[in-house]
């Protein structure tokens, strides 16, 4: 239990804008997106500054009381969700959500951990740049939670993700010391790297305070396509017909299946599907040019036109305005939103060799849906970076109790079909708590070992983000 001193202390602290132990404020953000996963938590600590973040994680280290960093909460693998036991703390980083740079000449923004990534991409704009990463959750995601969980989304085939783009980091470490590596030093070899180690580190090392980010020129013109095509293997075709037509125009590439484009037209208010005709697989493609003139819908309309030339694709259409481009991507982006209304769904978030994709999709398909009569696979993403989110919903009519009995069972049916493919469990959502067990089970124990490692020497105690990432020790005795 947490002791009230503590949290009088923490009160004091951060005054009442900064701190809350009603239940009723905190039960929002103490369940993850989806509704799976709900927690409880003793306060919700909100603090407006590096030296109010370092305080409460000092005071929480002496009193060994666990503390959850949490941004937007958006996440996909309940990473921001505390436990039921009410025995942590949240840590939201909201308040900080000041741009304390933003530099055109250098191409960099400094920016606090709680920026929301659509405020960012605004800001940028102004100034005639771009921040070049972004999904559908722009709306609520931060900054801080991004860098966690090392995100990808619609734009990582030309720009990578965010450990590309992150220069530097500031962030208070699990003993409540804080850690300047904000300058964007392009060469530093003083040995192991902090920053990797705390993007993509989920919140279990340290609190990610603010990040140095790379910019890039704003978008000068751009082309939004909608294909139909009949497979993966011709998506993936089109895809290398398009790069070597247009080089690395091609910023988005995004696989959609009709059974995801069917959900999002069923669930989602004044959607319409682009082509006249169903496909059974779809394409969002978007080219950009940093000037205005020329644009690269030339180039594309060639391509495209000789793709459905030689029939590598079946049907085609540029979107003819920005209006029309907007609604091609509300179609992408309102998949997760679309699945979560349609009901319980395994998710899985798989990459494999970007060659091997297709061909895993076809037999992992079919291998799922034959294991598992009535689920079907909803696999959709972002297939030039050999990620897609390989979801299995749950037989029509079934109830959310599907999703800890079967859907389990479907999990691991699929995960074990992804590490026969060499493939990795988590592409691009990370590990929270939904993967935990998957990544003890699957994972080579030297890896395991190095990660266990690595936690203890930063946070002995155990207070950053106990329960996600790091799978515990097995007991001594206990096997592997
Ligand atoms: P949270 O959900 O609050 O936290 C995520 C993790 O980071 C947790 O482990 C948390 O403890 C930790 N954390 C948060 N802030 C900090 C901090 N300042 N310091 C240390 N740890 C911290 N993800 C993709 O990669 N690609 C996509 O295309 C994509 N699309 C999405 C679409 C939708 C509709 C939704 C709901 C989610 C999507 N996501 C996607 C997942 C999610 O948006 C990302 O994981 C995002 O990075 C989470 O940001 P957040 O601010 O909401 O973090
Ligand atoms: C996306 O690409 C997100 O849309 C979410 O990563 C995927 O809901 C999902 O499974
Ligand atoms: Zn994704």
């Amino acid at each position: 239990m947490t002791s009230s001193p503590l949290l009088e202390r923490l009160s004091a602290r951060l005054g009442p804008k900064g701190f809350t132990a009603d239940p009723v404020a905190i039960a929002p953000w103490a369940e993850d997106w989806r509704g799976r996963w709900k927690g409880a938590a003793a306060a919700l600590l909100s603090p407006a500054s590096t030296e109010e973040v370092a305080d409460v994680v000092r005071l929480c280290a002496e009193a060994r009381v666990p503390l959850v960093p949490q941004g937007g909460n958006t996440s996909m693998a309940a990473g921001a969700t505390p436990d039921a036991s009410g025995d942590a703390m949240i840590l939201s980083l909201r308040r900080m959500n000041r741009i304390r740079a933003l530099d055109a000449d250098t191409d960099s923004a400094v920016c606090e951990a709680g920026v929301i990534l659509a405020d960012l991409h605004t800001a940028t704009a102004e100034v005639g740049r771009r921040f070049p990463l972004t999904l559908g959750a722009k709306g609520s995601a931060t900054i801080g939670g991004l860098a966690s969980t090392n995100a990808g989304g619609t734009q990582v085939l030309r720009f990578g993700t965010m450990r590309t783009l992150i220069q530097g980091i500031e962030a208070v470490l699990p003993d409540g010391s804080v850690w300047n590596g904000l300058t964007a030093l392009k060469k530093d070899n003083r040995g192991y790297d902090l920053k990797h180690l705390l993007v993509g580190g989920e919140g279990t090392l340290g609190v990610i305070t603010a990040a140095n980010l790379r910019l890039v020129p704003a978008v000068g013109a751009r082309s939004v396509a909608w294909i139909g095509l009949d497979t993966p293997d011709a998506a993936l075709d089109l895809l290398r017909m398009l790069e070597a037509a247009m080089g690395d125009a091609v910023e988005s590439f995004e696989l959609v299946p009709r059974v995801a484009l069917d959900l999002v037209l069923a669930h989602v208010p004044g959607t319409r599907a682009p082509l006249a005709e169903p496909h059974a697989w779809n394409v969002l493609i978007e080219a950009v040019s940093p000037m205005a003139a020329p644009s690269p819908e030339k180039a594309l309309y060639e391509a495209l036109h000789s793709a459905l030339g030689t029939g590598l694709a079946a049907d085609a259409v540029i979107a003819a305005n920005e209006r029309q481009a907007e609604n091609f991507w509300r179609l992408r982006d309102s998949i997760s939103e679309a699945e979560k209304q349609a009901g319980p769904a395994a998710k899985h978030d798989i990459s494999v060799e970007v060659a091997a994709m297709p061909r895993f999709m076809r037999e992992g398909s079919a291998a799922v849906e034959s294991a598992f009569p009535g689920t079907r696979v909803i696999a959709f993403g972002h297939l030039g970076d050999g990620n897609v989110h390989f979801n299995v919903g749950a037989p029509l009519g079934a109830g959310p109790e599907w999703q800890e009995s079967e859907g389990t069972r479907v999990t691991s049916y699929a995960h074990d079909l992804v590490v026969a493919a060499g493939g990795s469990i988590s592409a691009e959502h990370g590990i929270g708590q939904m993967r935990l067990a998957e990544l003890a089970r699957l994972t080579d124990p030297a890896r395991l070992a190095a990660q266990r490692a690595i936690k203890a020497a930063l946070d002995p105690h155990g207070i950053m983000n106990p329960g996600k990432l790091v799978p515990p020790a097995p007991a001594p005795g206990a096997g592997s």
